[in-house]
C-alpha cells in the first residue's frame, strides 16, 4: 500500500489534481472537504455541525474529522493506496494518521505540497464561488481568515514531515497540467 498527502493552503489545487491522480494510479480519494460537503448536503447532523465552521473559515473539530478518517481507511483495507486530500490540516490529525498508518504498516510515503502565494489563492477561490455555490469561498474576509487558520493550524505540518524526509514541495502557480507532471514524477 502506498500512502500520499496532497497538501497545500486552500484553493492550490488539491482536489484538482488528486481527480486526476486517482484515475491515473486508482488510488482512493480521501477527502475530508468532499465528505464533510456530501454530509451538509445530505442533513446529517455531522453536516450541520460541519457547516457551522466550514461557512466561516475555520476548522472542523479535530476528533471529528479523524474519526470520519479512521472509518473509510478501515473500510478499504484492500485498496493499494490513499491519497489524502486536506487531511491532515493539524498536527494533532498528522499524529492520528501516523499512528492508523503505522498500525497498519504502511506508513505515509510522501507528502506533495502545492505551493501557491496569497493573491493568486484568492483569485481562485472567489472565480470557483461564482459557480461553485460554496459558502466558505463568497466572502474575501472568509477566505483570508482560512489562510490564517492554515498559517497558524496546518503549516506546521510542513515542518512535521519533513523532519520525516517526507515532503515534497511543487510549484502550484503552474498550469494544472504542469502541475500534474511533476505530481506525476513524484508518484512513480
Ligand atoms: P477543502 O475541500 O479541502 O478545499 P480547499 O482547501 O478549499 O481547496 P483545494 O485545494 O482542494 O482547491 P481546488 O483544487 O478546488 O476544504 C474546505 C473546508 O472543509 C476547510 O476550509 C475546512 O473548514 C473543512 N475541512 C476539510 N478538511 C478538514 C480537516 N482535515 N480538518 C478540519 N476541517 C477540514 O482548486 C481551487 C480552484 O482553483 C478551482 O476552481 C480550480 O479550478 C482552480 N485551480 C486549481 N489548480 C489551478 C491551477 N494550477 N491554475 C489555475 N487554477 C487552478
Amino acid at each position: 500500500m502506498k500512502n500520499f498527502i496532497l497538501f497545500g493552503p486552500p484553493g492550490a489545487g488539491k482536489g484538482t489534481q488528486s481527480e486526476q491522480l486517482i484515475a491515473k494510479y486508482h488510488l482512493i480519494h480521501l477527502s475530508t472537504g468532499d465528505i464533510l460537503r456530501a454530509e451538509r448536503k445530505e442533513g446529517t447532523p455531522l453536516g450541520q455541525k460541519a457547516n457551522e465552521y466550514i461557512s466561516k473559515g475555520e476548522l472542523v473539530p479535530d476528533e471529528v474529522v479523524i474519526e470520519m478518517v479512521a472509518n473509510k481507511i478501515n473500510e478499504n483495507l484492500d485498496a493499494i493506496g490513499f491519497i489524502f486530500d486536506g487531511f491532515p490540516r493539524t498536527v494533532t490529525q498528522g499524529n492520528a494518521l501516523d499512528d492508523m498508518l503505522n498500525k497498519l504498516g504502511h506508513p505515509i510515503t510522501k507528502m506533495l505540497a502545492l505551493e501557491v502565494d496569497e493573491d493568486e489563492l484568492t483569485k481562485r477561490l472567489l472565480l470557483r464561488g461564482e459557480t461553485s455555490g460554496r459558502a466558505d469561498d463568497q466572502e474575501e474576509a472568509t477566505i483570508r481568515n482560512r489562510f490564517k487558520v492554515y498559517n497558524d493550524e496546518t503549516l506546521p505540518l510542513k515542518e512535521f514531515y519533513r523532519v520525516q524526509g517526507k515532503y515534497n514541495g511543487v510549484n502550484g502557480m503552474n498550469s494544472i497540467e504542469t502541475v500534474f507532471g511533476e505530481l506525476c514524477a513524484l508518484l512513480d
